[in-house]
């Protein structure tokens, strides 16, 4: 019988012992030793919190099917946001991604556990997530407006790609321009939704009476999401020139408002005014321009 000659271990090279794999943990050790970024996480993960809370008082003795619709659906917001930044926080949706050639952050390292690792911090789980809660939004409003079912998938399905070509921009590391392609296409799509919310739906909210409250919305909404994609423009995504902390922060601050500021706006409009709002599920005036008698 032959013995086995055991096999020495293969010596991995030193290039190779340079890039250490990073685990969720170091992400989640990296996010909290560093006092910016995980501020920006923690203080939304309790506004989100405390919203969600204040939202389902102020709604719940609503009982009409579309008022209930838009309090639900406004409900989903804070929701996604507690599950988002707390995806983020424990560096599940994080990553290290290393940028490709010709981007600013291209050849970057960052310490991570004592150690330095090719690449820089990408916060990715915010462009996922946002396609859970931008759509709420949108139903919302549109809900509000009284517009047509077709209307509504439309604003939220151009929406939805805007996030995941978005989500795509921020991961793809195999060419600087295409990140840029994707970002060029999710800015098509966010054009789709900003014509809906300016040309269409506004004519809408006027023949439903919702115009006022409508209109203040719309406005917030178009202003605040514009500044979405000048973040990412500027940030370590883009040509970096915004370190991840203060991006973090800018997106955070643009969450208070564009989500609980509005929230709080259009529930308590809703929960004063549910006759105004009130109806079936997608009911709209037939084509005559009356409403079903019923
Ligand atoms: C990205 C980058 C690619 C181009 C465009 C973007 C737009 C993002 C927007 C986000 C809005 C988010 C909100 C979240 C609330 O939960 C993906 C940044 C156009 C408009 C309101």
């Amino acid at each position: 019988m032959t013995r086995h000659q055991i096999q020495p271990p293969v010596t991995e090279s030193p290039a190779v012992l340079q890039q250490q794999a990073v685990t969720q943990t170091d992400l989640f050790e990296y996010v909290l030793g560093d006092p910016l970024l995980a501020s920006s996480l923690y203080v939304n993960i309790a506004l989100a919190g405390l919203s969600l809370l204040l939202f389902v008082f102020m709604t719940k003795d609503l009982e009409d099917p579309r008022a209930k619709l838009i309090a639900v659906s406004v409900l989903l917001v804070p929701t996604v946001s507690v599950a988002s930044y707390t995806g983020l926080a424990s560096g599940l949706t994080v990553g290290i991604l290393e940028m490709p050639a010709g981007h600013a952050a291209e050849g970057a390292s960052v310490m991570i556990g004592g150690e330095s690792v090719d690449g820089v911090v990408s916060l990715w789980g915010r462009y996922l997530t946002w396609a859970l809660s931008t759509p709420a939004i949108l139903l919302a409003l549109g809900l509000l407006a009284g517009s047509d079912a077709t209307s509504i998938f439309t604003a939220i399905t151009f929406d939805i790609a805007m996030c995941i070509t978005g989500l795509a921009a921020a991961l793809t590391t195999s060419s600087h321009a295409l990140r840029w392609f994707w970002y060029f296409i999710s800015c098509a799509c966010f054009a789709v939704v900003v014509y809906i919310l300016l040309a269409k739906w506004p004519q809408d909210a006027s023949a439903a009476g919702t115009a006022g409250i409508f209109n203040t919305l719309k406005l917030l909404t178009v202003v605040l999401w514009i500044a979405y994609p000048i973040v990412w423009a500027l940030g370590v995504e883009g040509i970096a020139v915004l370190p991840v902390g203060v991006t973090s922060w800018a997106y955070s601050l643009l969450d208070v408002v564009a989500k609980y500021i509005f929230a709080f706006l259009l529930l308590r409009y809703v929960a004063s005014n549910e006759r105004v709002v009130s109806g079936d599920l997608l009911d709209v005036p037939s084509a005559s321009g009356t409403l079903a008698d019923d």
